[in-house]
């Protein structure tokens, strides 16, 4: 029991005796009113599991999601485009700390969530394991794949976790210039040299499916969806994120004249939506398992990245103990 000027704060003494079933009743009230769930909270344990997957996760996506791209800034076309590459590869670097933090304070430590990622235990974007072939891949990763974790994320900055959402607002911001140096690749090929639009078509070509199954499986197949949208982390199922993508990315191909590689796509005038072919869920499950066509080199680089870095954190955390020592000193 607390004072606080002249009034008393039962609140700690109410939580002390409720029972998990009333927390979880009084939890869920905040969640339906729209509130954000802040760390200090009481959560329920699998609200903060969820959390601490999908947002490890997602950081582990960021910092996979630097490998295909970092592949080609010794390559970039020019010196805009190079300096454009190098400060896009630095943000995703930004998005996974934030996130890192995000997840941290939920009360596991990062070096736990960067050894479930090096041992495979934690999941990353499957939209990771595929190569880079040519400079258009680069637009297409732009374009298509930020363009997706845009819509995703747009959805997650309504989630309920404080410093997720918030995490989200300004990770959308910087995605949004992701995505139109992205397009704007891709635009300027499609309207170069035959070459070149062959080139922007073949990365469209390979980057499609991918991107479209990057979003998650159906919502009849979407396992932790009750859950995380019963809790609000996740505002909107999988696939109503999946039609937004569509229905956003179709008149941006039109626009470049590029053509969605899919027999089956058509505008329905009734939905007012554009409609997609089967998805090959196949293809999402084995690369998912560990078994496309980059998933082995993904966590090599990572491996070695780790082991490589391993003198930068013992000079860092010795030069923090310095710098300690010196503060205390001058304080005595
Ligand atoms: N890849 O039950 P659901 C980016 C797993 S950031 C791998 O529907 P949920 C920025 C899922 O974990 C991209 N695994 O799951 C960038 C679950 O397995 P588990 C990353 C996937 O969580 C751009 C199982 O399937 N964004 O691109 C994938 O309710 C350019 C069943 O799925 C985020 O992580 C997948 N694509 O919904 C960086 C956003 N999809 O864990 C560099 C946060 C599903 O039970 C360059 N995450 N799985 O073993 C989310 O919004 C959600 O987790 C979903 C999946 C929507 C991805």
């Amino acid at each position: 029991m607390l004072k606080v000027g002249n009034t008393v704060n039962f609140t700690p003494l109410i939580c002390a005796i409720m029972t998990t079933e009333e927390r979880e009743i009084e939890f869920q009230a905040k969640i339906d009113n729209g509130q954000k769930i802040e760390p200090k909270e009481w959560m329920p344990e699998n609200y903060r599991k969820q959390l601490i997957r999908m947002i490890s996760q997602h950081a582990h996506s960021e910092i996979v999601g630097m490998l295909p791209e970092g592949n080609w800034i010794s390559r970039a076309p020019s010196l805009r485009r190079k300096a454009v590459l190098l400060a896009k590869v630095q943000d995703e670097a930004g998005h996974g700390l934030y996130l890192y933090s995000a997840a941290e304070t939920l009360g596991i430590d990062r070096q736990t969530l960067t050894d479930q990622l090096l041992t495979g235990k934690a999941k990353y974007s499957s939209i990771f394991n595929y190569p880079t072939l040519s400079w258009a891949d680069i637009g297409a990763i732009g374009w298509l794949v930020d363009g997706a974790a845009i819509v995703n994320q747009t959805m997650l900055a309504r989630g309920s976790y404080g410093p997720y959402s918030r995490a989200m607002v300004r990770i959308c911001k910087e995605e949004s210039f992701h995505n139109r140096q992205g397009y704007e690749i891709m635009y300027e090929l499609a309207n170069g040299t035959e070459a070149q639009k062959q080139m922007a078509q073949d990365a469209l070509n390979r980057w499609w499916g991918p991107s479209i199954q990057m979003l998650g499986p159906s919502d009849a197949a979407s396992i932790n969806s009750s859950e995380t949208m019963k809790w609000n982390i996740k505002v909107e199922s999988n696939d109503v994120v999946r039609q937004r993508f569509i229905d956003r990315t179709v008149p941006q191909a039109i626009a470049a004249g590029l053509t969605i590689p899919d027999p089956d796509l058509k505008y329905n005038d009734e939905t007012e939506h554009w409609e997609i072919g089967p998805v090959d869920w196949n293809e999402f499950y084995r690369v998912i398992k560990g078994h496309g066509p980059c998933n082995k080199k993904r966590l090599s680089d990572r491996q070695r990245a780790e082991k490589e870095g391993e003198w930068v954190r013992e000079a860092a955390i010795a030069y923090a103990e310095k710098q300690n020592k010196k503060m205390n000193s001058i304080a005595a």
